[in-house]
């Protein structure tokens, strides 16, 4: 028996993670504090319009610009290749634009010089005459007939209507006693990772050989795009991601820019870095969220919801090579609830605005907020307590597996278990007296409270794993995931040590670098505990059971007598202290040649885990917050989630993440706003412009764990990286339209600035006149 079954001794230890120190004292190796000799420097020229057509580019004058190594041009590079997808989803953004820019900060042309400084000043001298065209923001503008098309050729805007359900949707709706309508817009949001967008690039002419270190959740595709477009052999692409200032998931696509930085490095024969500035990052890495959707729910007079209406469409941005997001969002529309009839269409469009993509949540969030909307709604509208109304439709701990009616399987939980421990960790009934106390005495802020429950499919797809014993007995473990933060060598050295029955200072995870030769998928969707953990525990099984076997010959016993612990094989029930082999025994004895043939020497074993469905993490949200009404202002108070995220390893990290995710899903909710003009220009493209949270408009989260080990895994574990932004908006929101329910305002958007408060409430007192 090793530790890792029954007798765990790191898996569920809330350890200090072990990165964090060089972190936070700035030690870390991030794509900027790479400089390589003769390093070059990349900047690029981006379209001003949303929508041109590029005349003439002329780039005589950089070219001779003081220190310019390259200028190219998209007549330069390949074409890019577009995906295999299907109907009007393969639009993939050229490298550079070549005849028409669609988006504010698509690049046309790429400058290489020996400076920076250099690189930028020349950009300037290049010489493009556009014509500009009319340009389309909106999603619902654009599928009105007759609106700019981005893509001519496509004859539409919209790119997809994604449609799911089951159930007699109209005879639930036909049958109800109680319908209600919402209409939601989701504002679109920046990702705002610490780190700009990056990347190093550095070819070896002698080798025929190109490594790149760039900001990326997913090296292994940077790999493929860059060894495909520059026409090399896997084996002549090393991808390396170092230490990443934040992914978030918008680190997950392929930018072109790291394309370009590869090829001008071969172009140039030097090694060449582009770093984005803040506005350009702003510009350049996808956008998220921007859905506007009408949300329809049917209940009986009890309460229990009958059937569930969406249509809605979401903004692509200019170019879309899938349909991103939205097939989360189709699929988690009914949330923690039990609905047994839904029909819902999310469509596509494209717009002249930078790419969307996923961003921490990916779907989740919307579908949370569209349903919590509708719950909230519903509960008005019976006059039945909103907590009492959720109760009365959460999915029961019997129906697990459950199937909701949009095909989604949800494998274990226990979600009004959930919701009354949220309920207890704010101790809900005293802070009811509060508000109704606030409603009361004429306190000059009113305070409301708000509940959301969701859901979080966590782990699709594979990743892979590698366990190894090195002759010294010390371990180096190898993963396809790679962390931005996670503190996955904390907490996957956790379960290999105790799979292994090892020490876990002896562990070392390796990730983040194709030269490990074990190709991987990355870190998104959390899935890297679920898929990545899972792997190396089904690795270390395997190393453990050929270790215990070389073990058991030199201690002359049975394997199945022996267990490891701490590092040490020793023969249970023997009290004798001196009669174990260590793993450092073993490795020696495996290369010693002395061991009989029938007995493996291979203490390496790599493997893939794929999970087939997805762990559903659920849990419940408690947001408290106190607003203002001469002037709308809102602050949130407090902020309590209660998340399963099955076996916690270590549920220190799992609270760190609960914390991260709960402060961008608040700043989701109190101001985060992508916006742009008519025409598609950024309004939003600084960080004087875009407001984010800072600590002071956060209070101290509260956090609770509720465990529903899955059967989908041999560690019982589902994610925790994106719980706190799907379930914070809808809480938060809910608890401002507690806060102003006096006032009689029934509906306000996100997000939730003090002007947008300020006018629901005067449009409430205007309509109760
Ligand atoms: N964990 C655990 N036990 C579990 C589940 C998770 O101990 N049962 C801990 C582990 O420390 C694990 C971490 O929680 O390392 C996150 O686990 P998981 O939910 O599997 O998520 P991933 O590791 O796949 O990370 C991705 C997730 C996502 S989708 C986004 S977006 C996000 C997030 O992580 N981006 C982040 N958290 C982030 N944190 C930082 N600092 N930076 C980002 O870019």
């Amino acid at each position: 028996m090793n530790a890792g079954e029954g007798d765990a001794v790191e898996i569920g230890r809330s350890r200090r993670p072990i990165e964090d120190e060089r972190l936070v004292q700035g030690r870390g190796r991030c794509v900027s504090d790479l400089r390589p000799n003769r390093l070059a420097f990349l900047a690029f020229v981006r379209s001003p319009h949303a929508h041109a057509r590029i005349g003439a580019i002329d780039p005589s004058r950089a070219a001779a610009a003081p220190g310019v190594l390259a200028v190219l041009t998209a007549a330069d590079l390949p074409a890019r290749p577009r995906p295999p997808s299907t109907e009007h989803l393969a639009t993939v953004p050229p490298w550079l634009a070549g005849d028409v820019a669609r988006n504010v900060g698509e690049p046309i042309v790429a400058v290489v010089a020996e400076t920076e400084a250099a690189a930028v000043d020349a950009t300037e001298f290049v010489d493009i005459t556009y014509e500009p065209r009319p340009a389309v923001t909106d999603p619902e503008r654009a599928m009105v007939d007759g609106a700019p098309l981005v893509h001519p050729e496509l004859g539409t805007n919209v790119a997809f209507r994604l449609t799911r359900g089951t159930g007699d949707v109209d005879a639930a709706f036909a049958g109800a006693d109680a319908v209600v309508t919402r209409r939601v817009s989701i504002p679109r949001l920046a990702g705002v990772p610490m780190e700009p967008l990056g990347i190093l690039a550095d070819w070896n002419a002698a080798d025929h050989f190109l490594t790149a270190w760039c900001t990326t959740q997913a090296p292994w595709r940077v790999h493929a795009v860059l060894a495909e477009t520059l026409g090399l052999g896997p084996d002549q692409v090393r991808v390396v991601a170092p230490d990443v200032g934040g992914g978030f998931g918008v680190r997950g696509p392929v930018y072109g820019e790291y394309v370009i930085a590869g090829w001008a490095s071969r172009f140039v024969g030097r090694p060449v870095r582009y770093v984005a500035t803040r506005r350009e990052d702003f510009l350049v890495t996808v956008a998220a969220r921007e859905t506007t959707a009408e949300v329809a729910l049917a209940a009986t007079r009890a309460g229990e919801f009958l059937g569930l209406r969406v249509r809605g469409a979401t903004n692509l941005g200019a170019f879309a090579g899938s349909v991103g997001p939205s097939h989360r969002i189709v699929s988690l529309l009914t949330g923690a609830y039990a609905i047994p009839a839904a029909d819902v269409e999310i469509a596509g469009v494209y717009t002249n605005t930078m790419s969307t993509g996923a961003y921490r949540g990916a779907g989740r969030p919307e579908a949370a907020l569209l349903i919590e909307t509708a719950v909230e709604a519903m509960a008005r509208e019976l006059g039945i307590d909103p907590i009492e109304l959720r109760r009365r439709n959460l999915v029961q701990p019997a129906a697990f597996p459950y199937r909701n009616a949009l095909g989604l399987t949800y494998d274990t939980g226990d979600y009004p278990a959930a919701l009354d421990r949220a309920l207890d960790l704010v101790g809900y009934s005293g802070l009811l007296d509060e508000r109704d106390a606030s409603r009361t005495s004429g306190a000059p802020e009113l305070l409301g409270i708000g509940v959301a429950c969701y859901v979080e499919p966590t782990g699709g797809g594979w990743e892979s794993g590698r366990v190894r014993i090195e002759p010294d007995g010390k371990i180096t473990a190898i993963s396809g995931s790679v962390a931005q933060g996670q503190d996955h060598a904390t907490t996957f050295g956790q379960i290999v040590a105790d799979r292994l029955g090892a020490r876990f200072e002896d562990v070392t995870l390796r990730q983040g670098d194709t030269a490990d030769a074990l190709p991987g998928v990355g870190t998104f969707g959390s899935r890297s505990t679920v898929l990545g953990g899972t792997s190396l525990s089904l690795v270390a099984d395997e190393v453990y059971a050929k270790g215990r076997r070389i073990a058991a010959h030199l201690l002359e016993a049975a394997p199945e007598d022996l267990v490891a612990r701490d590092g040490r094989f020793t023969v249970v029930g023997v009290a004798d202290g001196n009669r174990f082999v260590s793993w450092g025994d073993v490795a020696a004895a495996a290369r010693s040649g002395a061991l009989p043939p029938e007995i493996s020497t291979d203490l390496d074993a790599k493997t893939r885990f794929d999970s087939g469905t997805e762990a559903m993490a659920s849990g419940t949200c408690v947001a408290v917050v106190s607003i203002d009404p001469a002037i709308g202002t809102i602050r949130l108070r407090r902020l309590a989630l209660v998340h399963d995220a099955g076996t916690a390893i270590n549920p220190r990290l799992v609270e760190a993440q609960v914390h991260g995710g709960l402060a961008q899903g608040a700043g989701e909710a109190l101001g985060e706003w992508l916006r742009f003009d008519d025409d598609g220009q950024l309004l939003t493209g600084s960080l004087m412009d875009y407001w984010l949270p800072h600590a002071d408009d956060l209070p101290s989260f509260e956090h609770a764990s509720a465990a529903s080990p899955t059967y989908l895994n041999q560690l019982g574990v589902k994610g925790v990286g994106e719980a706190g932004t799907v379930a914070a908006p809808p809480a938060i929101l809910a608890a401002a339209l507690d806060a102003l329910r006096p006032l009689g305002v029934n509906h306000l958007g996100l997000p939730l600035t003090p002007p947008r408060i300020w006018s629901a409430i005067q449009a409430a007192a205007l309509s109760n006149l």
